[in-house]
């Protein structure tokens, strides 16, 4: 009896939260994992050899296209997970060139590698476009929430080198025939997350709080909205664009939206503390010069169109990061 043929994927971005997330769903699925590793010594390697022993790591870089071909000739993929970009939106102010290369570039140059190495055009493609695109003001926002169809106003270098991203990979879809599509994630968040990132540098503060090693919290703006999904819940959504019949976008999305009050709000409910405020304080050095006020995702058409919907709720988040935040603080006392 003839076996079914092991699925092959190549993710970059793989030492990254949703790198970890994917590369866990496709093992389980079945798929042969590859993901690109950049850097000449790598500091996160050593503890993500021992997490995922059956990842094969290629080494390469988004800003190196002979690097990208060589992968795609190591790994021969079925589908490519484009994950890899410089992604901290604050941090793209302050490296707006690094952030065009990376981010923007490298798209062009992974969708070149997979273009002259696949003629037959085989392979399916998965760009990480992000909802900092819309630029989160009123007047492109509609009532719904951002669905496909909306204005992008993109409102930091980050969010311009992505949508360059995302436009390179529409275009070489009609170009050249390509299955390549956006995925228009909104924020989504988890164990994985970075702690640089506003809901883990919570989570991990509110845990050092409570086991009494940190007395208060330094943040920017504390207003701004996001649209919070947990990142376990959107690899799913990644890997079910991949699987339709014919190429498309689709926004991924809770479809609530929550303010940073209110996730200290539910970080500090976690660990017996009504009122947050004494514990945290303000630090221009977090505020950006232009900020994305309200994020509110449309999910409808990935809802209808793939059968995703996403699983943990707000509150559930939240939970579970503090959880396993305080699991990880109490065991460096
Ligand atoms: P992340 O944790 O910041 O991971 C980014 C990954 O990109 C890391 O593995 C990093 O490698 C890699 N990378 C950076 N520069 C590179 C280069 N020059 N060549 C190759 N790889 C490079 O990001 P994430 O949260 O997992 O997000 C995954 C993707 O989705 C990103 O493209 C992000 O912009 C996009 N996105 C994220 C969200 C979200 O809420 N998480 C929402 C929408 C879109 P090192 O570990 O070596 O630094
Ligand atoms: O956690 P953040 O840094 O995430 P942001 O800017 O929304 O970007 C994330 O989500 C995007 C999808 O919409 C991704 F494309 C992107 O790659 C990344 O994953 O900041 C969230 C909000 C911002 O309004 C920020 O100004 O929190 C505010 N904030 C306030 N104090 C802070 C801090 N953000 C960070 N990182 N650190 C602070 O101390």
């Amino acid at each position: 009896m003839a076996t079914k043929k092991q699925k092959k994927a190549l993710i970059t971005g793989i030492t990254g939260q949703d790198g970890g997330h994917l590369a866990e769903f496709l093992h389980q699925k079945g798929y042969q994992v590859f993901g690109i590793i950049r850097g000449q010594h790598n500091p996160k390697k050593e503890k993500f050899v021992a997490e995922f022993p059956y990842v094969n790591l290629i080494e390469a870089d988004l800003t190196d296209q002979s690097s990208l071909i060589n992968a795609m000739h190591i790994s021969k993929p079925d589908e490519v997970y484009n994950l890899g970009a410089i992604s901290h939106v604050g941090y793209s102010f302050k490296n707006p060139q690094l952030t065009a290369d990376v981010t923007g570039r490298g798209v062009l140059y992974m969708l070149e590698a997979i273009r002259l190495t696949d003629p037959e055009k085989k392979v399916r493609f998965y760009q990480a476009s992000t909802s900092e695109m819309f630029g989160g003001k009123d007047y492109n926002r509609p009532d719904k929430g951002y669905n496909e169809n909306a204005i992008f106003h993109p409102r930091s270098p980050y969010g311009v080198a992505k949508l360059y991203g995302y436009w390179i990979t529409k275009n070489y879809r009609e170009s050249y025939g390509m299955f390549a599509v956006s995925g228009i994630l909104f924020n989504h968040e988890g164990e994985r997350r970075g702690t640089e990132f506003v809901t883990r540098k919570i989570t991990k503060s509110v845990a050092r709080i409570k086991l009494g090693l940190q007395d208060d919290i330094e943040l920017g703006d504390l207003w701004p909205k996001r649209d919070w999904g947990y990142a376990g819940d959107y690899v799913d959504g990644m890997w079910r664009m991949l699987q339709q019949d014919k190429p498309d976008d689709y926004v991924l999305a809770t479809g609530e939206t929550h303010s940073i009050e209110d996730f200290l709000s539910v970080a500090f409910q976690e660990i017996g503390i009504d009122d947050w405020h004494p514990y945290v304080k303000q630090n221009p050095a977090f505020m950006r010069p232009a900020e994305v006020d309200v994020l509110l995702g449309d999910p409808s058409k990935a809802e209808k169109e793939l059968g995703w919907k996403r699983k943990v709720d707000f509150r559930g988040l939240v939970k579970l990061m503090v959880k396993n935040d305080l699991a990880i603080e109490s065991e460096k006392i």
